[in-house]
């Protein structure tokens, strides 16, 4: 993983790129460098040089913008561009967003911080930055249209204001929105407590990311930005697994992990093992009394959520969307379900004429992991990800939060897939089956039909033929 130094060695590249195109080198001398970010890969935190102390996150497969003080003020630099995105492994798509990646660096701030950020538009069409959940003067908001002018492409925005309230909170687009956030441009904003706060407890590990969805038919790299619902890819930060980065924590490590939602729909995240509180909303942190412990939190559309949790049981425990459909890759949904039909011949013999048929949901979707079909260039396979026991069968909104006792503290480096203990592993039981009581009914017969053919009833319906019997 790079050091900030090496941030810096790519900023002078790319910040000469920009320098280069739509903005005048004049109007760049004022501004802090654009600090560009070329891999996917989650950063180490970007542990603070100036301004006021705080304890970094870490954004997963993402990072965090450097900026500079300039009198008091901490500036950044924002490029909102193109950019191409790997997604997973053989997998890029080409989409909009800031600073090189999708979503855009992080932003950390301490609370009662005065911030500048510029804004460079290098989108083929005008834009502007909503600061979602801040409070802060209506001028800065970011709405195009009603707070401000939008911005031109080619042209700097400022915007200022102080981050007046510490928590989770998120950036994006507020021009032209479903198609600069179908395209992937948001970003996650962390504003840190000053000090002590009663209701922000200090943690080992804070994790950032967003859930965001794109609909990219497979084979090809651009979103189809006109769709509402039926996405087929479903990821967190741009990524889907198994290109999802795993969590890795020491045991007994106290966890945040802060989730915010810009896709179009509610997502139920899960975690395995452990029980969590919901600490922080978009409002700030959420009053003790309220605290309650789950295992699934809805996160619903433009939504942020703060867990907390201790993690104090070891091993590679699941993390993941309940929604089955958000951990799945690209694929077609219109599908007839099979289960329980064996058309193995058919297959066959349809194969013959389309070599690439297979059949679907015939005795679930298992096989299609272990199917070696050819997929167009550019696909993520639909449900993939190999673990020490074979294949995931998952794909989308999944990562694993991996609980290690030698992860050293500070180190969120994969340490491999966890050695169970033996003895602690679900195993085959080879002893004696007794027989089922239900089991009357010799076991290849079929189900009974619901109702003796004589006794189905037609079923009339009368239309109402005009208006006036009103
Ligand atoms: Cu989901």
């Amino acid at each position: 993983m790079p050091s900030r130094r090496d941030f810096f060695k790519l900023t002078s590249l790319t910040g000469a790129a920009v320098a280069t195109s739509a903005v005048s080198r004049v109007a760049m001398a004022a501004l802090p460098e654009p600090v560009i970010q070329s891999r996917p890969d989650t950063m180490p935190p970007l542990l603070p040089e100036t301004g006021r102390p705080y304890r970094p996150v870490v954004t997963l497969n993402g990072w965090t913008l450097p900026w500079r003080m300039n009198n008091g003020v901490k500036e950044f630099h924002l490029v909102a561009e193109p950019v191409i995105r790997e997604m997973t492994p053989g997998f890029k798509a080409h989409l909009w967003g800031y600073n090189g990646q999708s979503p855009g660096p992080t932003i950390e701030v301490v609370e009662g911080d005065r911030v500048r950020i510029f804004v460079t538009n290098k989108l083929p069409e005008h834009t502007a930055v909503h600061w979602h959940g801040q409070r802060l003067p209506n001028g800065m908001d970011g709405v195009s249209g009603l707070t401000q002018p939008p911005i031109p492409p080619g042209k700097t925005f400022v915007y200022e204001f102080v981050a007046r309230r510490p928590g989770t909170f998120m950036y994006h687009p507020h021009a032209d929105e479903m198609t600069q956030m179908a395209m992937g441009m948001m970003g996650c904003w962390i504003t840190h407590p000053k000090g002590r706060h009663p209701l922000i407890s200090e943690v080992d590990r804070d994790f950032c990311f967003l859930l965001n969805a794109y609909d990219i038919e497979p084979g090809s790299y651009t979103p189809k930005i006109m769709t509402m619902l039926d996405f087929n890819l479903w990821s967190w930060n741009s990524r889907i697994f198994p290109g999802i980065d795993s969590l890795n924590v020491r045991l007994n490590d106290k966890v945040r992990i802060r989730i915010g939602n810009l896709t179009m729909t509610n997502h139920p995240i899960h975690l395995h093992g452990h029980e969590f509180m919901v600490t922080g909303t978009d409002g700030g942190p959420t009053p003790k009394q309220t605290r309650w412990y789950e295992v699934t939190t809805d996160i619903a559309v433009g939504q942020m959520r703060q867990i907390e949790l201790i993690a104090d049981e070891e091993g590679d425990w699941a993390f993941h969307c309940h929604k089955s459909h958000h951990t799945m890759n690209a694929m077609g949904h219109n599908v007839p379900t099979l289960i329980g039909v064996d058309h193995r011949n058919i297959a066959k013999q349809i194969n013959r004429l389309i070599p690439d048929y297979m059949v679907m949901g015939e005795r679930g979707m298992a096989d299609m992991t272990e199917m070696e079909m050819p997929i167009p260039d550019n696909t993520a396979p639909m449900m993939t990800g190999t673990g020490p026991f074979g294949s995931l069968e998952m794909g989308g909104m999944f990562s694993v939060l991996k609980v290690r006792r030698d992860q050293k503290p500070g180190d969120y480096q994969d340490p491999g897939w966890f050695k169970h203990p033996p003895g602690t592993v679900a195993y085959e039981y080879t002893g004696p089956l007794a027989e089922p009581t239900r089991a009357a009914l010799p076991s290849h017969a079929p189900a009974p039909p619901a109702h003796p053919p004589s006794e189905v009833t037609e079923v009339k319906v009368r239309k109402p033929n005009g208006h006036h019997s009103h």
